[in-house]
């Protein structure tokens, strides 16, 4: 690792240093099955509108990331058609308007494959990313991500997506106890209920970052 490459952002609760070559970009669920009408979140009864915004945020720190040359790495929930890596659990769960698997106006709910399941175009992976499907809302619960960056020799992970306290959080949660130095960016990352994000923000930096940094893309950039 070279020092001079290392980068310190203003973050809270203070600051955050990583070397590019030992970080990740994870990008959790962009997909139309959460941010667009017709979708799982929607079907959940979510105002699904309160995720758009985060877009364009997204677009920019991914290409920031790929400046950077950081790992990137996109995640989508999703489950295999027959659904045999959904827990009973999981699909009964609630009173939705439409379960795991059933038949959507995107196709079939939160099925890998399906129109539903795609990454928004706007912020959709390149062919040299990885992209993980994971059944769970952590990316770390059933999927080869640890082995993955372990082997890339990466350390530092920044995280954006949807939703903040679900699957982000999750996932947040799972690097820090993998021993991962870990940062959410604030305004890249979404909740269909904005107290729900701001709480989690407060969750992660509280207690000296009991479970990481949090900074705005505006600190990111200008680190
Ligand atoms: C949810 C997610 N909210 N990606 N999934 O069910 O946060």
């Amino acid at each position: 690792m070279s020092a001079s490459r290392e980068r310190e952002v203003d973050a809270a609760p203070y600051a955050y240093r990583y070397a590019p070559e030992r970080t990740a970009l994870v990008v959790i669920d962009m997909q139309r099955d959460f941010i667009e009408p017709g979708g799982f979140g929607a079907a959940l009864g979510n105002d699904v509108g309160t995720l758009s915004s985060i877009v364009p945020r997204v677009a920019a720190l991914l290409a920031h990331a790929r400046a950077l040359g950081l790992l990137v790495v996109h995640t989508r929930e999703s489950h295999l058609p027959d659904l045999s890596d959904c827990p009973p659990a999981k699909r009964q769960r609630g009173n939705a308007a439409l379960r795991i698997g059933d038949a959507g106006p995107m196709g079939r709910i939160l099925v890998r494959g399906e129109p539903g399941n795609q990454i928004l175009p706007e912020v959709a992976p390149l062919e040299s990313e990885l992209v993980i499907d994971k059944p769970g809302k952590g990316a770390f619960y059933a999927t080869g991500l640890d082995a993955m960056l372990r082997e890339r020799g990466i350390s530092h992970l920044l995280l954006a997506g949807v939703t903040t306290e679900v699957c982000v959080q999750t996932t947040m949660r799972e690097a820090n106890d993998r021993g991962y130095e870990c940062l959410l960016v604030e305004d890249a990352a979404a909740s269909y209920f904005p107290a729900f994000h701001e709480a989690t923000l407060a969750m992660i930096r509280a207690q000296g970052g009991i479970v990481g940094w949090t900074a705005p893309l505006a600190a990111l950039l200008a680190a």
